[in-house]
């Protein structure tokens, strides 16, 4: 199976999305997300004008070859943008082997593990009182664990906090918006939601938090501490990451469980991390850690420190990743959870998809493939809007992260 031609589509049904299609000279094709929120152009220009002129003709079964062409032979590794379009790549090749093969695409990886993938949706509110009416409808709809962000009193605006309590993953200025952060008035707010939380819902339901890197080594450790008593099922990004040392800090102050990787893109921006114990769950997921080949590496490490998947699933992330990212899920025997936004009905329309929603969890289906498509009559009428996400600022104006 050759691969003939191979075209990049951008769509933006409410918020952007890149997704790479693959086809081969016996008529399959292969899709895979390429999107990187924020920053998505630079994807479409990698893959046009670097990546699909040296797929044309390549076999389209050679997936391990076909990455490792790309990334080695590249001569420049890594990276979100290189990595991206590796994973719309790979994904698109699992995609289409899985389609040839007349397979869902969990069967190629190792076949079921689990008869569905346990999610997590997200609940916030302004208040403490607005975030915990949404956990009770999350509650209702079948949830068993729930991300839990609230606003802060004495600052405007807060990560995780939406306009839009549904569709929440800002990406939405032509220009950067601005936030203001106080890291000493969320320490103090925190341990109260979680107090009120446990108080109205009890233990049965699993709770997650993330702090979205905001927080010094110490300062996590400290909450880590004082949320242990609401027994958290994770805190995630407590601290940025690039140093894999700091989290020794946290460790030695707390048991909360952490949960770290959305933002990595390969297997070295986790290795101590993970050979030193010193995280619960790698976030990593499909379309910004090099698709499924270099993923399954990631999780065969992770497997040997009994450290569990909890691969990020926000809305910037395509139902492709979705996708592929149940498929993977259900294989794998380190499977923690799996983050689950809901996509907006526009979207869900541009991507029909086979993955369903019962009792708390997700199952991808049982087409061939990964199961998600493109409607690419439909994408073409939403052009590409440019879209930033946020920047964070200190009360004293100094730049901190997002
Ligand atoms: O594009 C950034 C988002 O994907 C990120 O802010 C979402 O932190 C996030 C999460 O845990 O879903
Ligand atoms: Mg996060």
């Amino acid at each position: 199976m050759k691969i003939e031609s191979a075209k990049v589509i951008v769509t933006c049904p409410g918020r952007n999305f890149v997704t790479l299609k693959i086809m081969t000279d016996e008529g399959l094709y292969g899709l895979g997300d390429a999107t990187l929120n924020g920053r998505e152009l630079a994807v479409v220009s990698y893959l046009e004008d670097h990546v699909i002129p040296c797929l044309v003709g390549r076999d389209a079964h050679r997936i391990e070859d076909t990455w490792q062409y790309l990334y080695r032979g590249a001569y420049w590794r890594r990276g979100p943008v290189t990595m991206t379009a590796i994973a719309a790549v790979d994904t698109a090749l699992w995609d289409l082997k899985a389609k040839a093969a007349g397979l869902p695409l969990y069967q190629l990886l190792g076949g079921k593990s689990r008869e569905s993938v346990l999610v997590y949706g997200h609940a916030n509110g302004k208040d403490i009182e607005q975030a915990l009416d949404e956990v009770a409808s999350y509650v209702d709809m079948g949830y068993k664990a729930i991300r839990i962000q609230c606003g802060v009193p004495g600052l405007p605006s807060t990560y995780g906090v939406s306009k839009d309590r549904l569709f929440y993953e800002p990406a939405d200025g032509a220009l950067p918006t601005e936030n203001v952060w106080s890291s000493e008035k969320y320490l103090d707010w925190t341990p109260k939601l979680f107090e009120k939380a446990r108080a109205r819902f009890g233990f049965e339901p699993h709770f997650l938090h993330d702090v979205h890197h905001r927080l010094t080594p110490i300062e996590a450790a400290r909450l880590g501490r004082s949320l242990e008593p609401y027994r958290l099922f994770w805190l995630e990004d407590p601290t940025p990451a690039e140093n894999q040392q700091a989290f020794r800090l946290i460790r030695q102050g707390t048991v909360t469980p952490l949960a770290v990787g959305e933002v990595f893109s390969s297997i070295h921006d986790c290795r101590e991390l993970i050979e030193e114990q010193l995280i619960d769950y790698i976030r990593c997921t499909v379309v910004h850690a090099g698709g499924i080949t270099h993923l399954r590496q990631i999780a065969g490490l992770a497997a040997l420190y009994q450290v569990r998947t909890g691969c990020h699933g926000a809305t910037d992330l395509s139902p492709v990743t979705m996708g592929a990212a149940l498929h993977f899920d259900l294989s794998i025997h380190n499977f923690g959870i799996q983050e689950y936004m809901r996509h907006t009905p526009e979207t869900d329309a541009v991507f029909p998809h086979a993955y369903q929603f019962a009792q708390g969890s997700l199952a991808p289906g049982d087409q061939p493939g990964h199961g998600v498509d493109v409607d690419e009559e439909l994408a073409a009428q939403y052009p590409y809007r440019r879209a930033y996400l946020p920047v964070n600022r200190l009360q004293d104006g100094t730049l901190h992260n997002w």
